[in-house]
């Protein structure tokens, strides 16, 4: 039986992770910080369950700024394999808080690696490394997206604090011969997705709205749904699918760098326009830049409002993850219309009363 340590096994993609290898019969350890107000709802159902809690899944009060508190944990678990998840992982509050970002996601991966180096140096070691560092500009664009191969252009302090993260797992492989590697994974998202990231903010507002329109409530008065720049593109996948990948880059032979992405790109109006067809509803845009609205029988119910937009914008990606399929053969299972469906089920049943 393999161990594994996640970190961040509190956030979207962790939860799922500790789900995928715990199915696989792994022991699951996982670092949780110790906060104010209760972290742990997307690992409750494991928590909860006397018979995975005291066989197979543990928690580990830690934080990766804390070299310490890891070398600590790494050298009693003894894992085979860690999962460095942690991050302070949204873009545009890397811009207000890029200190930290950095301490965490650049310098919490150095303590991770160096854990490792010092107290288990066969281990296998992921990093959770991002498309944000691609940086989504015109001039470094393949046609059929990043591979990679394809040159770094961050956009943000989290893409920047990433950069590091990445070149840092790299040498550690080349420097000490280490077992880490990087997967270069395009954004992913699911009912488990944190309520400020995009696709999330604009599912839960159907969520609240269909249960207006269902009461028969004047949806006129509904507050819009406010959202930043309408036409960036992203190459959105499920978490679910994206935590099996996770799972195979460790499986390998030869440890190596892996991009992950579906190869289709939509842009945030179309996501919105999806959800809407999916409570059979159509939104008519007009306007543009701040000015653009979506109308629903001639009524505001979607609208801009500039104090979304970053200070530097990532404006298109989309990922080419064949190297990923050819040696991993990894396959994912949820299409686009999928993940909305799976993510507006979710939202729409929450607010059913
Ligand atoms: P998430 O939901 O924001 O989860 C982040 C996790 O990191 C949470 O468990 C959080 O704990 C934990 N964390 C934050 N600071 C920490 C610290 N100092 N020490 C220990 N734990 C800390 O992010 P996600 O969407 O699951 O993404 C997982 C990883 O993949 C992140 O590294 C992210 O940057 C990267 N990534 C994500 C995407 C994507 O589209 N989702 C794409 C590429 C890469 P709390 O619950 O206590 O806040
Ligand atoms: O923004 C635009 C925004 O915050 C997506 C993280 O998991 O994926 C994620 O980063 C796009 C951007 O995700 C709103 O300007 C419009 O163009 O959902 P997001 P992200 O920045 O792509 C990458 C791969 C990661 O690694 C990160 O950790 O949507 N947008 N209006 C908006 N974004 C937000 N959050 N809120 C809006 O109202």
């Amino acid at each position: 039986m393999k161990t594994a340590l996640i970190t961040g096994v509190t956030g979207q993609t962790g939860s799922y992770l500790a789900d995928h290898l715990l199915s696989l019969g792994y022991e699951v350890h996982g670092i949780i910080r110790r906060s104010s107000t209760i972290n742990t709802p997307r690992i409750n159902h494991l928590m909860d369950d006397p018979k995975v809690f005291n066989k197979k899944f543990f928690t580990h009060y830690g934080d990766v700024t804390d070299a310490n508190n890891l070398n600590d944990l790494v050298s009693k678990i003894q894992p085979d394999e860690i999962y460095n998840l942690a991050a302070q992982s949204h873009v545009k509050v890397s811009f207000e808080i890029p200190c930290s970002t950095a301490n965490v996601d650049a310098i919490g991966t150095l303590n991770v690696l160096e854990a490792v180096r010092n107290h288990c140096p066969k281990s296998r070691v992921y990093q959770a490394s991002t498309s944000e560092m691609f940086g989504g500009i015109g001039y470094n664009m393949p046609v059929t997206g990043y591979t990679e191969k394809s040159p770094f252009h961050p956009r943000s302090p989290y893409g920047c604090a990433k950069i590091y993260a990445y070149w840092i797992t790299k040498n550690y492989r080349e420097a000490y011969n280490m077992y880490s590697c990087n997967g270069l994974l395009f954004n992913h998202e699911s009912p488990r997705r944190g309520e400020t990231f995009v696709t999330r903010k604009i599912t839960l507002w159907c969520g609240r709205f269909y249960q207006q329109m269902k009461e028969n409530t004047y949806y006129g008065n509904f507050k819009p749904l406010e959202l930043g720049n309408l036409h960036a593109h992203r190459d959105w996948g499920h978490a679910k699918d994206y935590a099996k990948a996770q799972h195979l880059i460790l499986q390998q032979d030869t440890p190596q760098d892996y991009v992950i992405a579906t190869g289709e790109t939509h842009t945030i109006r179309e996501f919105v326009d999806k959800c809407f067809e999916y409570m059979d509803l159509k939104l008519e845009w007009t306007g543009e830049h701040e000015n653009e609205v979506g109308l629903l029988n001639g009524k505001k119910v979607v609208c801009v409002n500039p104090k979304y937009y970053r200070p530097s914008e990532v404006d298109y990606l989309l990922g080419d993850a064949t190297k990923a399929k050819q040696e991993l053969k990894w396959k994912p299972e949820y299409s686009f219309d999928g993940l909305i469906e799976d993510m507006m089920d979710y939202d729409l049943a929450r607010y059913d009363i």
